[in-house]
C-alpha cells in the first residue's frame, strides 16, 4: 500500500489531516456534464474506460485532494445481476422490482466478467496517479443495494424492502448472502486492480428496521471483510453506516471496518466518545453548507470538526455526497482551511 496521507491515518500512524470529498468525480463540475453528453446512457457510461478515467480525475484538476474516487455507481452490481438496471433524467434509477419469497436470486453470475473495464480503469489510474493520492474503489453494502432490488427505485422510505424482510425472511437472508460474496468480489476486484482503499456505502441503513441492524448492516460487512481479508485483501475498509445513530457504536465494534464514515448528523463529541477507538474516522460536513454563495459559518464550523477530532485519526470529508449544486469555491475555501489547520499544528 503506498504512504500516502489516508493510508496514514489508516495504518495507524501519526499524520495530518487528508481530505476528500464523497461523490466528488461527478455532478457538481461542470466539465462532467459535456464528458456525460458522449454517453447519455449512464451504464454505458459506467463501462467505458475512457470516460471512467476522465470523470475520476476530474475532481483533482480543479482540488488539491488526498484520494481520487472511481467513477462508477453502487448499481453496477444490481446490473450484472440482469435487474435491468436503468438511470432516468430526472428520475434516477430503476429497476426491476424482486416480489419478496417469489423472484429467484440468481447466484451464479460471473460479476468480474462483466465489470472489465471497471478493472482496467482502476489499474491504469494506480499506475499514472501520484503516490500521494489514493485510489478508492467502493461498492454498496447488502442492505442498500437490496433496498434498490426490491423497490425497484429510490424511495422516502422503502416500504415495500421492510415488509419484505418481515414476511420473507429467509428469503431477504438468502439475498443478502448472495449480494455479500458478489460485494466481496467486486472489492477484490477493485484491490488487486491497485485500488488502495475501498468503501462500502450504506446509505439507507436508516431504514433497517432496529431488530434487524446486526443481521443486515453489521454481520454482513463483517462477513465481506472476513472474505477479504482471508483472500489477502489487506487494504483498509471505509464503512459508511449512513443515519444509522446509536446503531453506528455496535457497528464500530463488530464490522471489522478499519474506519467509519459519519454522516452530517452525528454530533462528533459524541462519536469521540462511544465510538471504537481502534477505529478511525471520517467526516462530517453537511454538504448543504457548501451550496450558498456566502455562508458565515462554513468556516467556523470546518475548525470546530478539526478541533473536536484533533486527538483521533481523522480524514476530513463531507457527511454524503457533494451535491450537483454545490460550488466550487466552497469545497476550495474548506480544502484551503484544512490544509491550513495542518500547517499550524
Ligand atoms: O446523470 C448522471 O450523471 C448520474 C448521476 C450519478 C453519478 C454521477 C449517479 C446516479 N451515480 C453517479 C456516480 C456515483 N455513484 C459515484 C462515483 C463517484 C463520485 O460521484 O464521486 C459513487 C461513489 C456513487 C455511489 C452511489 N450511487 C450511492 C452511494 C453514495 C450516496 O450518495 O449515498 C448511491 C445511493 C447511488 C445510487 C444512485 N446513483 C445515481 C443516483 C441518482 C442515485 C441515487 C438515487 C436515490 O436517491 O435513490
Amino acid at each position: 500500500m503506498s504512504d500516502n496521507l489516508i493510508s496514514k491515518v489508516l495504518k495507524n500512524k501519526k499524520s495530518s489531516v487528508p481530505i476528500w470529498f464523497m461523490r466528488q468525480a461527478g455532478r457538481h463540475i461542470p466539465e462532467y456534464f459535456k464528458i456525460r453528453k458522449n454517453e447519455k446512457n449512464f451504464i454505458n457510461f459506467c463501462l467505458n474506460e475512457d470516460l471512467i478515467i476522465k470523470s475520476t480525475t476530474l475532481p483533482l484538476k480543479y482540488y488539491d485532494l488526498d484520494a481520487a474516487i472511481i467513477f462508477s455507481d453502487i448499481l453496477m452490481i444490481p446490473w450484472a445481476m440482469d435487474r435491468n438496471v436503468k438511470f432516468t433524467k430526472n428520475f434516477g434509477p430503476s429497476l426491476k422490482p424482486m416480489i419478496a419469497g417469489e423472484t429467484k436470486i440468481v447466484r451464479n453470475i460471473c460479476l468480474i466478467s462483466k465489470l472489465v473495464p471497471l478493472k482496467n480503469s482502476i489499474s491504469y489510474l494506480r499506475e499514472k496517479l501520484p503516490k500521494s493520492i489514493s485510489l478508492i474503489g467502493f461498492a454498496g453494502a447488502p442492505w442498500t443495494l437490496a433496498c434498490y432490488m426490491i423497490e425497484g427505485r429510490g424511495s422516502k422510505d422503502f416500504i415495500n424492502t421492510r415488509k419484505a424482510l418481515w414476511s420473507s425472511y429467509e428469503w431477504f437472508m438468502e439475498l443478502i448472502e448472495t449480494l455479500i460474496v458478489y460485494i466481496a468480489d467486486k472489492l477484490e476486484m477493485q484491490a488487486r486492480a491497485g485500488a488502495d482503499i475501498l468503501m462500502i456505502f450504506d446509505s439507507w441503513s436508516h431504514m433497517i428496521p432496529n431488530t434487524f441492524f446486526d443481521d443486515c448492516a453489521i454481520r454482513p460487512t463483517a462477513k465481506i471483510v472476513d472474505i477479504l481479508r482471508s483472500r489477502k485483501i489487506l487494504v483498509p475498509v471505509i464503512g459508511f453506516p449512513f443515519k444509522a445513530g446509536a446503531s453506528i457504536v455496535k457497528y464500530s465494534f463488530e464490522s471489522k471496518v478499519d474506519c467509519i464514515a459519519l454522516d452530517w448528523s452525528v454530533d462528533l463529541c459524541w462519536a469521540i466518545k462511544y465510538i471504537n477507538k481502534k477505529v478511525a474516522l471520517q467526516g462530517n460536513l453537511d454538504p448543504a453548507s457548501l451550496i450558498p454563495s456566502h455562508s458565515n459559518h462554513l468556516r467556523e464550523n470546518v475548525l470546530t470538526i478539526l478541533e473536536t477530532m484533533k486527538d483521533r485519526r481523522f480524514i476530513f470529508n463531507v457527511g454524503h455526497g457533494l451535491t450537483p449544486d454545490c460550488k466550487i469555491d466552497n469545497v476550495k475555501e474548506v480544502i484551503s482551511i484544512v490544509r491550513n489547520y495542518n500547517m499550524k499544528v
